[in-house]
C-alpha cells in the first residue's frame, strides 16, 4: 500500500497520518482529487479504526417535524411551505407532538431529534412547552432538538440573545443540538443557496455557546450540489477549528444533497463514489471529531454500509417518519427497526452498538455465537 500511495502523490499525506499530524486544506484538495477511491478508503478505514476498531454506533430515535411552514427560502428544500394554509403546509398542535411519543411507548427509545420550518406566528412557549411535555412523558428521553438556524430564528423572532434562547430551552429539557443547517459555510455557495438564513459566523457561534452551557450537538454539510472541493475541505476546516476551541461536536454528518421537488432539481446530486470520497475525507481531516455518520436516509442503506469502509463509524437511528429527504426523493426507507441496523452493519462485516445521544452504550455487539443467526 505505501508503494501505491507514493504513487498516487499520497506518500506525504500518509506520513503526516501516520505522525499524529494534522492534514492542510491542499491535503484535503488533494485527496478529493485522488482518482483511486480505495487507497483513499483504506487510509480512512485506518483512521477509523485507530478510533473505533469496527464499531459501528446507532441509537433508537425517533424523528418529529413539527411545522414545515418556514419564512426561509433555501434552494436545496422540497420540505418547506412558505406560509401556514399554503398547499401541503402542516403545523402540529402540542398534543400532536406528544402523540408521537406516546405512540411509541412500548419502544425503548433513547432520542427524539426535532427540526421544524421557522415558523414566524408560534410562541416562544410553544417550542419550551413541547420539551417539557416531552420530558412529563419519558423523563429519561434525551432532546436533540432546534439546529442553530432556528436558535437564531427564535432569538430574532422573540428578542432575546441567542444565548437567552439556548438557555430558555436547556431549562425546559434541551439536551443538545442537531448539526442541521449548516449546509456550506463558504460565503458564495450561502449567498446562492440560503441567503435568508443565519449565516457561518452564526452558526458556529451558536454551537460554541451550545458547548459553553455543556450541551453537545453535531456538524453537517450538505454536499453535491454547486460546491468546489476547496469549499467543502473549507467546511471542515471551520468545524474542526471551533472543535479545538470547545471539544463540543459529537459527529460530522456530510448530507447527500437529494434534487427531487426543489429549486435545484436540475442538478444531479451526488454519485455513491462521490458520497463515500465526502465521507472517507472527512475521516481524514477532522481529526479532533470522534465520529463520523452517514445518515443512512440520505445515502441509501447499500452506499451506507460500504460507507463504513470508508472512515464511518455511526449510521443515525431507527429515525422513523423522516420527511425532509422523503419529500426530496429518498428511496430509503422511512424507518428501520434496530435489529434490521444491526444486521446490515453485521453483513457490512462490523460490529453494531446501540448508543445513545452522548455515545454511551447500550447494547454491545453480539457473543460470537449470535452473530450466525444475524448474517443469515
Ligand atoms: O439542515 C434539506 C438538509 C438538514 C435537503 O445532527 C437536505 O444527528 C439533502 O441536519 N437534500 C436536516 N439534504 C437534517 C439534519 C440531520 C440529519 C441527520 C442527523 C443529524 C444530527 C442532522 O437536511 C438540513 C439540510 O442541510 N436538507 N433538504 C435536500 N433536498
Amino acid at each position: 500500500m505505501q508503494e501505491r500511495l507514493a504513487a498516487l502523490g499520497l506518500g506525504r499525506i500518509a506520513d503526516k497520518l501516520d505522525a499524529g499530524k494534522r492534514l492542510s486544506l491542499e491535503d484535503g484538495v488533494r485527496l478529493f482529487e485522488c482518482p483511486d477511491l480505495l487507497a483513499l478508503g483504506w487510509l480512512a478505514n485506518r483512521e477509523r479504526e485507530k478510533r473505533h476498531g469496527g464499531r459501528t454506533y446507532y441509537n433508537f430515535n425517533i424523528r418529529l417535524e413539527a411545522t414545515n411552514v418556514c419564512v426561509a427560502s433555501c434552494l436545496f428544500c422540497s420540505f418547506a411551505r412558505i406560509k401556514p394554509g399554503d398547499p401541503g403546509s402542516y403545523t402540529m398542535t402540542l398534543e400532536q407532538t406528544w402523540d408521537k411519543l406516546r405512540e411509541r411507548a412500548h419502544q425503548p427509545l433513547t432520542e427524539i431529534h426535532v427540526v421544524n420550518g421557522l415558523h414566524p406566528d408560534l410562541p416562544f412557549e410553544y417550542y419550551t412547552e413541547m420539551l417539557r411535555g416531552f420530558k412529563r412523558i419519558r423523563p429519561g428521553i434525551h432532546l436533540k432538538c432546534f439546529t442553530a438556524v432556528e436558535i437564531a430564528f427564535f432569538a430574532d423572532l422573540y428578542e432575546m440573545t441567542d444565548a437567552q434562547v439556548l438557555r430558555e430551552l436547556q431549562a425546559a429539557g434541551l439536551d443538545s443540538l442537531p448539526g442541521g443547517g449548516a449546509e456550506i459555510f463558504a460565503e458564495r455557495v450561502r449567498r446562492k443557496i440560503c441567503h435568508d438564513k443565519c449565516g457561518t459566523e452564526r452558526y458556529l457561534e451558536i454551537h460554541k455557546t451550545a458547548h459553553r452551557l455543556g450541551m453537545r450537538s453535531n456538524v453537517t454539510m450538505l454536499y453535491g450540489h454547486i460546491e468546489t472541493k476547496e469549499e467543502r475541505v473549507d467546511h471542515m476546516l471551520r468545524a474542526r477549528a471551533l472543535q479545538d476551541e470547545t471539544g463540543g461536536f459529537q459527529a460530522f454528518i456530510p448530507l447527500a444533497f437529494h434534487p427531487d421537488n426543489n429549486q435545484m432539481r436540475k442538478l444531479p446530486g451526488p454519485s455513491a463514489t462521490e458520497t463515500l470520497r465526502v465521507h472517507a475525507v472527512s475521516r481524514l481531516m477532522l481529526d479532533n471529531i470522534p465520529h463520523v455518520k452517514a445518515f443512512w436516509i440520505a445515502t441509501g442503506v447499500e452506499v451506507a454500509q460500504l460507507a463504513l469502509w470508508f472512515g464511518v463509524d455511526d449510521l443515525d437511528g431507527t429515525v422513523q417518519e423522516e420527511k425532509i429527504y422523503h419529500m426530496a426523493g429518498a428511496r430509503t426507507p422511512e424507518a428501520m427497526t434496530t435489529s434490521a441496523i444491526r444486521r446490515l452493519i453485521r453483513i457490512a462485516g462490523r460490529e453494531p452498538v446501540e448508543r445513545d445521544t452522548l455515545y454511551n452504550v447500550v447494547t454491545g455487539p453480539e457473543a460470537p455465537d449470535e452473530v450466525a443467526a444475524l448474517v443469515q
